[in-house]
């Protein structure tokens, strides 16, 4: 146990969309940790909070037509009502928008400009004319200085993934009104992080967490450090202390929200946040594997430069596949934790033990509904609740519900201490998916134990081996409930009922696993701990996530089709379109699709052979009026010529014709 504070932080979601299982990356590990770390003695503050800055969430807001708090608070209260869902359980659960996040953002700006740290320096910045306004970040679209393609404002997300300073894109257009923006000067504020690169080099060196962000960061800071803009034209978000019209960037304050929300539990709860803030303190950050540069580099310096606590470690997860395929909202590969998963009635620990035991937490992790179901079926179902509904059930059809006497085999509790040294060492260490395979591993023991020595055989020659037997496989099943609980903290609660424990599993400490249940303890009533998943469900959700990407994958051809390429006008006026009208309408014989039209063009008939059979039939097309492409090369069609065709509009497969709006003469020229 350590004399200090522990703060355990997780990245704050933007709360401007719903939480997909990507998320889910980074805050399932940390509550799990927090629930390890709590059961090993420790004493944890474990706090997140809405991300509610930054301009996404105001060109959101605005598209949407609302005001950006609405926005906020919609979400916020999204990600408060999935985190409870999925048991994540955070101490606080805040919002950078709050007036203490206001405070301490300002606090600490003030901080670091007396410090010498923030100096003004006038740049060019995007302008739009026409909106008569600078165009911060999101607002404005361009190309990349370094790399030649496309990108937003403050990042270029398609090419070399660099983060932009504003000024820097190239060839800017307004987001909001799409014209051309001009570049004006400005004055603007940064922050001389380029003076702090012996500080991290240094401090990267002691900092603990995975090695990943560590080394990732100490190889930028050796090669560039670029002093920060740190202030944007915007009305959304803290307000600058040192100018009006500007407020902060967001990634500035979005970190500072780390230390408001301290406070605010402090606040509640008569502690001092300043333990964790201004003290002797290990603050631990869980955060996605994408936002490495600005934990370990920019806010350190900040904290530095401002004169608080640093972090002590940093835990970087690594990205998420949706079916082998790269995680993406656009395209499909997405699974929404709500709609997707909790709505459906799933239980939430399946999903808490497969992200992260599938994996180490640092590699990217695959997600698919097949293997998922595989590992709730083989691992769960089959191993750790087969075991532990056995032991039960066994005790309580011989033993009468009760613990029986004869001696915890002393080989049991040798077993049982290895497990719990390795698990607590596993978890200390960041490595989740070797704490749950560790604990698994233990089950495994149990269902061998218990089926080697075949008490069912016993019971009827050897009453004391036998309750021997249970009694030892009884306390591997109180002990891998303790280990699991902070994994699946539902279930194992509900199977601590089921042993007639006193008390919570949550409140049990791992030490409590060697502690003998005694003889003549009365157990609960023993249920199925985890369900197989059946293939039907299985089926189900794969169909929802398939129909997801074709929808995605429509939706992406319409818009190659909206975005053809552009031709001159004498292309477009070679096309002869005529208004002619269907004098006579049939099938074609094999076809389900095709109808062949006898249209009028005023000075001849043409035979037309068109693909509107399931949207039309034939005798309602008699008399109608439609445009007709009239210079079209001859076609056959089924056997049958065509010579000409209809123009109709493309509505998600379905053909719908186009008609003049008052009836005119067959043979009108449209253009
Ligand atoms: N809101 C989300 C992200 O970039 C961002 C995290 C802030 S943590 C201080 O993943
Ligand atoms: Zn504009």
């Amino acid at each position: 146990m350590s004399p200090k504070p522990i703060l355990v932080t997780c990245g704050l979601p933007y709360a401007n969309g719903p939480c997909h299982i990507g998320h889910l990356r980074t805050y399932v590990p940390a509550d799990i940790f927090v629930r390890s770390l709590r059961k090993m003695g420790e004493d944890v503050l474990f706090v997140c909070g809405s991300d509610a800055h930054g301009t996404p969430i105001v060109v959101n807001a605005e598209s949407q037509g609302i005001a950006p708090t609405e926005l906020v608070a919609r979400y916020h209260d999204h990600f408060d009502n999935v985190f409870r869902g999925m048991e994540i359980e955070f101490d606080h659960f805040g919002s950078t928008d709050g007036e203490v996040n206001h405070h301490r953002t300002q606090e600490i700006v003030k901080a670091l400009m007396e410090g010498g740290h923030v100096y003004p320096k006038v740049i060019e910045l995007a302008y739009c004319p026409h909106c008569e306004r600078f165009l911060p970040d999101r607002y404005v679209e361009g190309i990349c200085p370094y790399c030649g393609v496309a990108a937003r404002g403050d990042e270029c997300d398609q090419g070399c993934g660099r983060h932009l300073e504003p000024g820097e894109i190239k060839e800017a257009v307004c987001k909001v009104c799409g014209g051309k923006a001009e570049y004006r000067e400005q004055t603007h504020y940064f922050f001389s992080l380029s003076k702090f690169q012996d500080f991290l080099l240094e401090y990267l060196e002691t900092l603990g967490g995975t090695a990943s962000a560590r080394n990732y960061a100490a190889e930028w800071v050796r090669q560039e450090l670029k002093d920060w803009c740190i202030t944007r034209n915007m009305n959304w978000g803290v307000k600058f202390p040192g100018r009006e019209g500007l407020v902060v960037y967001v990634w500035v304050d979005a970190p500072i929200g780390y230390i408001a929300f301290t406070e605010e539990w402090c606040n509640a709860h008569g502690a001092r946040w300043e333990d964790y803030w201004k003290g002797d303190s290990s603050i631990i950050h869980f955060i996605g594997g994408d936002i490495v540069y600005h934990h370990c580099i920019f806010w350190p310096a900040m904290l530095k430069g401002a004169g608080y606590s640093l972090p002590t470690a940093v835990v970087a997860s690594g990205m998420l596949k949706i079916d082998d395929k790269k995680f993406s909202k656009s395209r499909g590969y997405v699974v929404w934790v709500e709609d997707d998963y909790l709505e459906k009635g799933l239980d939430p620990d399946l999903l808490r033990y497969y992200l992260s035991s599938y994996t180490s937490h640092t590699k990217e992790v695959n997600f698919a509904w097949r293997i998922f179901a595989e590992k709730v079926n083989s691992e769960l179902v089959g191993a750790l609740g087969n075991f532990l509904n056995r032991a039960f059930t066994f005790t309580v059809k011989n033993f009468g519900g009760k613990v029986p006497d004869g001696e915890i085999d002393p080989e049991v509790i040798a077993r049982i201490e290895q497990a719990v040294i390795e698990a607590e060492a596993n978890l200390r260490e960041y490595e989740f998916k070797k704490a749950a395979d560790g604990i698994m591993s233990l089950a495994d023991y149990g269902n061998t134990y218990f089926q080697g020595h075949e008490p069912w055989k016993l019971i009827k020659s050897d009453l004391d081996a036998a309750g021997s037997a249970v009694r030892s496989s009884l306390q591997v099943g109180k002990a891998l409930i303790i280990l699991m609980q902070p994994f699946m903290p539902g279930v194992m609660e509900k199977a601590w009922g089921q042993l007639g424990l006193d008390g919570t599993a949550a409140a049990s400490r791992f030490s409590d696993a060697t502690v003998p249940l005694e003889p003549g303890h009365e157990m609960g009533r023993p249920k199925i701990l985890f369900k197989r998943m059946e293939e039907e469900t299985i089926a189900e959700l794969e169909a929802i996530f398939q129909k997801r990407i074709s929808e995605a994958e429509s939706r992406e051809g319409k818009c190659k089709e909206e975005k053809m390429e552009t031709i001159p006008y004498e292309d477009f006026m070679a096309i002869d379109l005529r208004v002619g009208e269907i004098a006579a309408a049939e099938g074609i014989k094999g076809s389900e699709k095709l109808l062949k039209l006898t249209v009028d063009i005023g000075e001849e008939k043409r035979q037309i052979v068109a693909g509107i059979a399931k949207d039309y039939s034939p005798a309602d097309l008699v008399g109608i009026q439609v445009i007709v492409v009239a210079n079209l090369e001859p076609a056959k069609l089924f056997g049958v010529e065509s010579q000409g065709m209809l123009l109709a509009a493309d509505v998600d497969g379905k053909a719908l014709l186009l008609h003049p709006e008052k009836r005119v003469e067959p043979g009108t020229r449209v253009r």
